[in-house]
């Protein structure tokens, strides 16, 4: 009796939360996100990594996204991350790779994107140690860490017990 009032109540837990993740992944508002802190590569590497998860480099869309994952990341205070944003098609016109959308939410550091000043091609955003993770272009062969995002629930199994 016990043991299946738990069963039941796993299950509930389970079946009420909008927020089913695989391991090691974290939920927030119906997305999972992977902070894959010893994947340290380049850009496309990075989009071919989240890829390969069956996801894509996050794309942030607000306020509350943003401080969501500003806060996680604050807890590795040497790691810089890829954000899933780019104008590596046309200089100067920043896309979420994944949907070619304009972002309508951007957090720039100040003085960013700059392309440090015109000397480098920097097309690639990045959370950055450096600006208390405010986001800043950098060079896309630089090796970061991916942050990861797909819709939570996809991977959901339901098992029928009994
Ligand atoms: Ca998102
Ligand atoms: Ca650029
Ligand atoms: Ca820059």
């Amino acid at each position: 009796m016990v043991v299946s009032y738990i069963l039941l109540a796993s299950f509930l837990s389970s079946a009420l939360s909008d927020t089913t993740c695989p391991d090691a992944w974290v939920a927030d508002r119906g997305s999972c996100y992977l902070f894959s802190i010893d994947q340290t590569s380049t850009f496309v590497e990075a989009q071919h990594y989240c890829g390969q998860h069956d996801a894509h480099l996050t794309i942030i869309d607000d306020d509350f996204e943003n401080n969501f994952l500003k806060s996680f990341v604050r807890k590795f205070r040497h790691t810089n991350w890829w954000i899933g944003l780019t104008d590596e098609l046309v200089e100067g016109d920043w896309r979420w790779y994944k949907t070619q959308e304009v972002p309508v939410f951007t957090d720039w550091a100040p003085n960013e994107p700059n392309s440090y000043g015109g000397k480098h091609n920097e097309d690639c955003g990045v959370m950055h140690t450096s600006t208390d993770f405010k986001w800043v272009d950098d060079l896309c062969s630089l090796h970061y860490s991916p942050i990861c995002e797909k819709e939570a629930g996809s991977t959901t199994e339901l098992t029928v017990i009994g």
